[in-house]
């Protein structure tokens, strides 16, 4: 079977009526920013599915603009992943009418998909007033991040769990996470180690961090606060997507005849506040209760390519193609920086490659004046598809498959890139 036929498969495989699961087994629901990706990789498929796709993350969208992480699936086995409906107990906010939902978020990469979703399919995008309908609801949620989410003040929205940076457990969040006292393993389960190897996966420590910290949101109501949030960290990948996502609303609104200016604004904006987060040609996260940048080596540092105009992309460049990341001679580009003793070729997002990533900068390079380098992240990624299958992600120095098959967005990137 050709790649394109066995990316297919995985994609229809995992459709469950109106959205696509990132995996069998170990994620049983619907995640956010999966189903972006999902859906600019289903679009070659179906344009009326990728369109569902993303309709039905929003129709789970909160009355305050939020897009939740998670949205359960009533039909999936209530015992398959934890923290589920009964840990966050949106109904308390939502009223019993509402899909079941996590209370976090995910990086905003939901108006680029949309964008991508229409334009391939202008015709039923318009006969089904898709962007009509979806126009106000991507406003609402962007418009949530920048009021609700500004918790440093600094014009740059904050994440509040690592969960919400879409990049788990990377050491990012190691130094802001020692300030969570962890929830003691006995006082809950995990379901994640029965769908996969314990050394690829985050330590039962940080689990108990992460426990913590989405109780306390909980306990408050969803409120944000300084007050209520012990992890407030403005994280380059959120801000660089939510710009991204600017400049799709632009077209987007645009389309529309509505007017386009307040996102073209909005893109200037952010772009002029990432240098803060900039150091050695790299983005960092910034730690709002410790005042202070978390210098490390992840490959957020690198996603600001995205932005439209950034000024600094050929020091990001530089970065991605020296002995930190190697990626012209990997073809894909780690998670974390390859000379760094934290950096872990197997373990999540402390090393391995992952094709949303990597996708996202071989845009970024094309953007900015890089388009041979964007060609070798493409083959690159190819090449480590049909080595390992459709992979959660790779290990970067062997392109050796690990984590869950049959994964999502994988499949999504490949179906694109070969489209
Ligand atoms: C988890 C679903 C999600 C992704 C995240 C990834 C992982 C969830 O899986 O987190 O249960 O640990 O880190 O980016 O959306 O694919």
């Amino acid at each position: 079977m050709s790649l394109r036929d066995q990316a297919a498969e995985v994609l229809l495989g995992n459709w469950r009526g109106h959205n696509t699961i990132p995996a069998p087994g170990l994620y049983p629901h619907q995640w956010s920013w999966d189903s972006a990706f999902i859906a600019v990789g289903l679009r070659h498929l179906s344009s009326l599915r990728a369109q569902q796709e993303l309709e039905s993350l929003f129709g789970a969208q909160w009355a305050d603009g939020r897009v939740p992480h998670i949205v359960f699936d009533p039909e999936a086995p209530r015992q398959g992943y934890f923290p589920g409906p009964e840990f966050w107990r949106s109904e308390e906010v939502n009223g019993p009418q509402h899909p079941d939902t996590s209370g976090i978020v995910q990086p905003p990469v939901h108006a680029l998909a949309a964008w991508e979703v229409h334009a391939s399919d202008p015709e039923t995008s318009r006969r089904r007033s898709f962007l009509e309908r979806l126009y106000p609801k991507l406003v609402a949620w962007h418009d949530y991040l920048r009021g609700r989410r500004d918790l440093g003040g600094r014009g740059l929205v904050s994440i509040v769990h690592p969960w919400e940076s879409g990049m788990d457990n990377s050491p990012s969040w190691d130094a802001p996470l020692q300030r969570v006292e962890p929830v003691p393993p006995t006082e809950f389960q995990r379901r994640d180690l029965d769908h996969a190897d314990a050394s690829e996966r985050p330590t039962d420590a940080d689990y108990g961090r992460y426990v913590r910290l989405a109780a306390t949101y909980r306990d408050h109501g969803y409120a944000d606060g300084l007050q209520v949030h012990e992890f407030a960290v403005e994280d380059p990948v959120t801000n660089s997507l939510l710009a991204a996502s600017e400049a799709a609303l632009v077209r987007i609104a645009q389309e529309l005849g509505e007017p386009a200016h307040p996102h073209e604004a909005e893109v200037a904006r952010i772009r002029d506040a990432l240098p803060l987060l900039l150091e050695d040609g790299l983005f960092h996260s910034y730690d709002v209760h410790g005042g202070d940048l978390v210098r490390g080596g992840s490959v957020a540092g690198l996603v600001p390519l995205v932005v439209p105009g950034l000024p600094q992309a050929q020091d990001l460049i530089a970065t991605a193609t020296g002995p930190r990341f190697r990626a012209e001679e990997l073809g894909v580009v780690p998670s974390w920086d390859l000379t760094d003793p934290l950096f872990d070729p197997s373990r999540y997002w402390r090393g391995p490659a992952w094709f949303n990533i990597t996708w996202l900068l071989q845009r970024g390079l094309d953007d900015h004046g890089a388009p041979e380098l964007a060609q070798v992240l493409r083959t690159g990624m190819l090449t480590a598809a049909n080595r390992s299958g459709f992979r959660e992600y790779i290990d970067p120095r062997t392109c050796e498959g690990k984590g869950a098959h049959h994964f999502s967005w994988t499949a999504a990137v490949v179906l694109d890139l070969l489209a």
